[in-house]
């Protein structure tokens, strides 16, 4: 074996190694595949974010805000439902108790994709001794030039237990 085919079939080896180490993070995805789930539909995606602790009202009663990330293409319209939970999975049938619902209506009337975020804060319900297990589900549906995609199913945020 010459020398240059020595050469070549380390650059080969190495080469090889790198493709080893670099495959996985490739199909890793982007960040938000491990993080919170995601909703796209005609050229928009939603981030609904976990339900977080955000202060205390002037009672002193815990505040949790439920917020979604809204991601369009350029020139369309995204609308987004929005409901909040507190989840009970250990009663039989699993009861849920509802906080309330939301509507937003976002104008993305720019050449460029772009994003904002909506969000709602509301007090902290006590259902159950310990914590309350805060979840929200979201639905989208995008407009462009008078044409809507119809609403997509409604998809659940991870739950957060929070104290009171
Ligand atoms: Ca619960
Ligand atoms: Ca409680």
């Amino acid at each position: 074996m010459n020398r240059f085919s020595k050469i070549k079939i380390y650059t080969v080896r190495i080469l090889l190694a790198a493709i080893a180490i670099l495959l996985p993070i490739g199909l890793a995805g982007p960040a938000h595949a491990v993080g919170e789930p995601t909703i796209s539909i005609g050229g928009c995606t939603a981030t609904i974010y976990d339900p977080t602790h955000a202060g205390f009202n002037s009672a002193g009663t815990k505040l949790v805000k439920f917020a979604v990330k809204i991601e369009c293409d350029g020139w369309r319209t995204a609308t987004i439902h929005q409901r909040a939970y507190e989840e009970d999975s250990e009663t039989n049938p699993p009861s849920w108790y509802y906080l309330g619902f939301k509507e937003y209506k976002k104008d993305f009337l720019v050449p460029w994709r772009s994003s904002e975020t909506v969000s709602w804060t509301t007090t902290l319900p006590n259902t159950e001794p310990g914590n309350e297990e805060m979840l929200q589900k979201v639905r989208l549906s995008v407009s462009k030039d008078g044409v809507n995609t119809g609403w997509s199913p409604w998809k659940n945020s991870r739950i957060q237990s929070m104290p009171n």
